[in-house]
């Protein structure tokens, strides 16, 4: 009788075991990892709530290890073109320890509200932060993107 409860629960553990093991997935766990409390939304609001900024990619599915270009579009939170803004920005990854291997740069401001960023270059696959200052209107403002590059 003991013997036989004994088979039937280690016939539970084992079923068990099997039933968890994508938990444990490591590779799983790994890419979930800086999702926690991570965003990947492309449009935001800037971090003290002065500007509304998105961005879109060309292309629009970010690549590792290519040269590309993001449109940034900064409004005011009720939706107002904020048309002379100086933008600044800097990529990076928060878990490396490195930023991105070029330089971008706002290249030109397209007077409705929208800026050209050139110089993009993800060297590696993994979550990355874009962080763009800006400056309008006697306001200074950051607002921070995640990305998760595959
Ligand atoms: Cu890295």
């Amino acid at each position: 009788m003991i013997r036989k409860i004994g088979v039937i629960l280690l016939g539970l553990v084992f079923l068990g075991s099997m039933a968890w093991t994508p938990v444990f997935d490591p590779v799983q766990a790994e890419v979930r990892k800086p999702t926690a409390d991570a965003d990947y939304a492309r449009t935001k609001l800037s971090k003290g709530g002065i500007f509304k900024a998105s961005y879109t990619s060309e292309p629009d599915a970010v690549p590792v290890n290519r040269l590309i270009s993001w449109k940034l579009k900064v409004e005011t939170p009720d939706g107002r073109a904020v048309k002379d803004a100086e933008i600044t920005l800097s990529g990076d990854m928060p878990e490396h320890g490195h930023g991105l291997p070029t330089q971008p740069r706002v290249t030109k401001n397209n007077n409705d509200g929208t800026y050209v960023v050139e110089g993009i270059k993800f060297s590696m696959t993994g979550w990355w932060t874009m962080t763009f200052t800006i400056k309008a209107n006697g306001k200074t403002d950051s607002v921070t993107f995640n990305l998760q590059l595959k």
